[in-house]
């Protein structure tokens, strides 16, 4: 693993071992922290949920087991900051983690609907948010406070947002969130809240500092330091976004055949439609074949075979287009933002072309020997 952090815990997987793989192995699966990383007693957790509802419920893991059918799904969780590196490189953000494109992995997850949960709850008409939280104590929130998160009712209600115990057929790790974690396909990673103790029925979004404050899209110009509640546009689904896997950015190929690799991925209720590569930097552009996509929920894996140009460098490029013709845009430039979030422009992997090794039958006629 790249690690960017030891305390709080962030790192991501180098992206060539990501390559071509429909679901992360659990030990390379990207791992983002504010806090502590919980280790609990699955004996002893439970989940409360109050709020308003009309019959508030405490939940041991047994009886969130018993609250609906057991579902599994594979889904992609992305983080907000990820691809943050792109954006980094046209301004400097200080304080934040130089995410490449490794902050979005896949897995199965397997729960219990969320919906399920608040069914048996008796989810009042007039809540309009779930919120979430958890224990672990983010001392990078001010004031210091334990990570929490909401969404919105109607999304909380869909059938894909579960209450998870399982991640790829095995109990759920300490560090990805066990015993249970939220999973909100199509959602920024951030209100995949792990460990999750309380769901509380909100009329308004979760006052929490990583709802209310953090996770927004700043203007360019705005300080963060001196953000507070409500500035910016707050971050739920995610957008369109693409990566270059294999080779990666800075990477040294010899010229000729390659098979280029990567994800796509769409925003909520929408789908990977093409995703385009170029070989010279933008100037002409192929179709990728796309395969591999594990669930309705996960990214679309892409591979292309295109043709490295002899000389010093080559540029790579992808797109992705989805399925009501919207396009990647194309500049990290033009969505700098101060916290550095949500950059889905286009991906560019710079690779270092190796000299041509001559055979004797490829020597030009009349050349030195
Ligand atoms: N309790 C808690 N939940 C959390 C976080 C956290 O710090 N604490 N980080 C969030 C963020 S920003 C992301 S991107 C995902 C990352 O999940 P992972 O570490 O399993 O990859 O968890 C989310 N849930
Ligand atoms: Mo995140």
């Amino acid at each position: 693993m790249v690690v960017h952090e030891q305390d709080p815990f962030n790192a991501e997987p180098p992206l060539a071992a990501m390559a071509g793989e429909p679901l992360t192995p659990v030990d390379a699966f990207y791992s983002r922290n504010h806090g502590p990383i919980q280790v609990l007693d699955p004996q002893t957790w439970c989940l409360r949920v109050g709020g308003l509802v009309d019959r508030p419920l405490t939940l041991t893991l047994a009886g969130l087991r018993a609250a609906g059918r057991a579902r599994t799904l594979a889904a992609t969780l992305q983080c907000a900051g990820n691809r943050r590196a792109g954006l980094i490189a046209v301004r400097d953000i200080p304080g934040e983690d130089p995410w490449r494109d490794g902050a979005t992995s896949t897995a199965r997850w397997t729960g219990v609907r969320l919906a399920d949960v608040l069914a048996a709850a008796g989810l009042r008409g007039e809540a309009r948010h779930i919120g979430f939280e958890a224990p672990d104590v983010s001392q990078l929130a001010s004031p210091p406070q334990p990570y929490g998160a909401s969404i919105p009712a109607g999304k909380a209600l869909r059938p894909e947002v579960l209450l998870a115990w399982e991640m790829n057929g095995a109990p759920l790790p300490a560090v990805h969130g066990g015993p249970v974690r939220l999973v909100v396909p199509g959602y920024i990673g951030a209100r995949s809240v792990k460990w999750v103790r309380r769901i509380t029925a909100l009329a308004a979004p979760s006052p929490n500092y990583f709802q209310a404050t953090a996770y927004r899209l700043l203007p360019p110009h705005a300080d963060p330091a001196a953000a507070g509640p409500g500035d910016g546009i707050s971050l739920g689904p995610i957008a369109l976004n693409c990566a270059i896997l294999s080779p990666a950015d800075g990477d040294s190929v010899p010229p000729g055949p390659a098979v280029m690799r990567g994800y796509a991925l769409a925003g909520e209720d929408r789908e990977v439609a093409r995703v385009d590569v170029s070989a010279d930097g933008g100037r002409s552009w192929q179709q990728a074949d796309l395969g591999g996509q594990p669930g309705r929920y996960a990214w679309q894996l892409w591979r292309a075979a295109v043709s490295i140009p002899a000389g010093g460098t080559a540029e790579i490029v992808a797109r992705a287009w989805d399925d009501t013709g919207a396009l990647q845009p194309e500049s990290a430039r033009s969505l700098w933002n101060p916290k550095g979030y949500a950059n889905n422009s286009w991906p560019r992997a710079r690779l270092r072309v190796q000299p041509r090794q001559f055979s004797r039958i490829d020597r030009p006629e009349g050349s030195p020997g």
